[in-house]
């Protein structure tokens, strides 16, 4: 086994693969791509996937794109006899493990995620639009968390590793998340496994005003 996993520092989609290895226990070489210094725009990178995005998995000559799509082949390929933990195939399993992939994928990239790289990365979008859907989907989850550990299971999943990173950096996009108690435990709760593989966080960051979280 040689697996490669292509990140760039302060990627929280590069972050979820890197927490799944860790995991997982899984030997891994990184190879970092700059994407403020537009590595990921090169030719060899697009050689690697045309999307151009971080992150990439390389396992013995296959490539793996997208970030839920690499925790999935993690935990079924590597995750042994917690295969079935990280990610069921029993498929009403499955399709709760999917919905917070989606979740993931969709409503976090699209408000938390945003949020954050209109702050850090100057992106010019609507920020107030961005820091609304935040809210709304934290309060969602909030109610979804009350009276259960985990997203998507009785345990942890694939669901919990591709949501948290997101969650966790919320605060760099100005983002609070510290009104919602039960997405708060549940951070510390994913925290809490063992072999967690903390964030390398982008160091001396400006701080950045938190938006009032009644705000529409
Ligand atoms: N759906 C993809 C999104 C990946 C993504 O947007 N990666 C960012 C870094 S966090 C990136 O590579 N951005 C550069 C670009 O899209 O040009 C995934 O989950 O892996």
């Amino acid at each position: 086994m040689s697996l490669q996993l292509y990140t760039c520092l302060g990627s929280g989609n590069a972050y979820k693969a890197e927490l799944m290895l860790h995991l997982l226990k899984l030997d891994y070489e990184e190879v970092t791509v700059s994407i403020p210094k537009g590595e990921h725009l090169l030719p060899e990178f697009k050689a690697l996937t045309p999307f151009g995005q971080i992150p990439v998995l390389v396992d013995g000559g296959r490539t793996y794109t997208d970030s839920q799509a690499i925790l999935c082949y993690l935990a079924r390929q590597y995750g042994g006899e917690n295969a079935d933990q990280w990610l069921p195939v029993e498929p009403g399993a499955l399709a709760q493990v999917m919905r917070w992939l989606s979740v993931s994928a969709n409503e976090i990239q699209n408000s938390m995620t945003l949020a954050r790289a209109i702050k850090l990365l100057r992106w010019q979008r609507d920020y107030d639009g961005a820091v609304a859907r935040s809210y709304k989907l934290l309060a969602l989850m909030d109610a979804h968390l009350n009276d259960r550990d985990w997203l998507a299971a009785a345990h942890p999943t694939v669901a919990d590793v591709a949501c948290y990173p997101y969650i966790l950096l919320a605060g760099e996009g100005g983002v609070d998340t510290s009104h919602f108690a039960a997405v708060t435990a549940w951070l510390r709760r994913v925290e809490s496994l063992p072999d967690f593989y903390p964030m390398p966080r982008i160091p001396n960051l400006p701080p950045v005003e938190p938006a009032p979280w009644n705000r529409e």
